[in-house]
């Protein structure tokens, strides 16, 4: 019984950030069995894909069931397995956005790695150097890198990286993948540097400084880009 501790932990009454933990635990198990069984049923060219949803929300949905016990524990923001999840899920992403479109995104992977590594030394302290702020405009900096790589600033007119330049061509599986991604990318993805801001002290205090909103606002992300995502791409296969 011990082993299943953290299926047991309870979510107390009027602690909403240990509830949005709960709801990510429960959606991303349902949303990982509903990609695994429409992974039999649509065309076979999108089975790999469904696949991918699957394992990422699947990997989600177990770090959410250990992050909510953390919380609801001792009331901690759980940063070790929330990094180790998005360092396994973001290079997931790309791989899937590699996928759908046919174009190679190494780069894009590697920047994804520099952004969350980064991240993760600035939100947990560990190296003992450089500030929160540093560490998060460096990360920040990644971001706008692989923003601008994919194409995100064309749906402005801007200027385009190599990736979305082979984006525009449309030549993958699902034609509008490409722009698909590019919003997912520009807004799915920032609501975590808002997250982040949001649990950092300092010169962004113009946002609600607290653990319980930095998490609410992870937890937020999570939902729009594992399960949001796949749900977008499985729209996109059926039709
Ligand atoms: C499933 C998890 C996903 C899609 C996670 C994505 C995470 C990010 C885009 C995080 C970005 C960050 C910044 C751009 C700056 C501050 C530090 C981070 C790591 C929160």
């Amino acid at each position: 019984m011990e082993m299943l501790n953290f299926l047991a932990a309870t979510v107390e009454p009027g602690d909403f950030t240990g509830f949005t933990f709960f709801i990510g635990s429960v959606s991303m198990l349902a949303a990982t069995v509903w990609f695994l069984m429409q992974h039999g049923v649509v065309d076979k060219k999108f089975k790999d894909s469904m696949l991918v949803a699957a394992l990422i929300t699947g990997i989600a949905a177990v770090h959410y069931f250990y992050m909510r016990e953390q919380w609801v524990m001792d009331k901690t923001s759980p940063t070790e397995l929330r990094y180790i999840d998005w360092i396994l899920t973001v290079p997931l992403m790309v791989v899937e956005f590699a996928l759908l479109t046919g174009v190679g995104m190494s780069k894009l992977f590697w920047l994804s790695v520099v952004m969350l590594v980064t991240g993760y030394f600035g939100e947990s302290g560990v190296t003992g150097m450089l500030d929160a702020q540093i560490w998060g405009a460096i990360s920040g900096a990644a971001y706008f890198w692989m923003a601008y790589e994919v194409g995100c600033l064309t749906i402005f007119g801007g200027p385009t990286g190599a990736v979305g330049k082979a984006l525009a061509s449309g030549s993958g599986k699902i034609p509008a993948a490409g722009r698909m991604l590019q919003w997912f990318v520009l807004v799915g993805w920032a609501i975590y540097p808002i997250g982040y801001m949001a649990g950092t002290d300092g010169w962004y205090s113009f946002v609600a400084i607290s653990d319980d909103a930095m998490n609410i606002i992870y937890n937020l992300g999570d939902a729009v880009n594992k399960i949001g995502f796949g749900m977008a791409v499985w729209y996109a296969a059926k039709s």
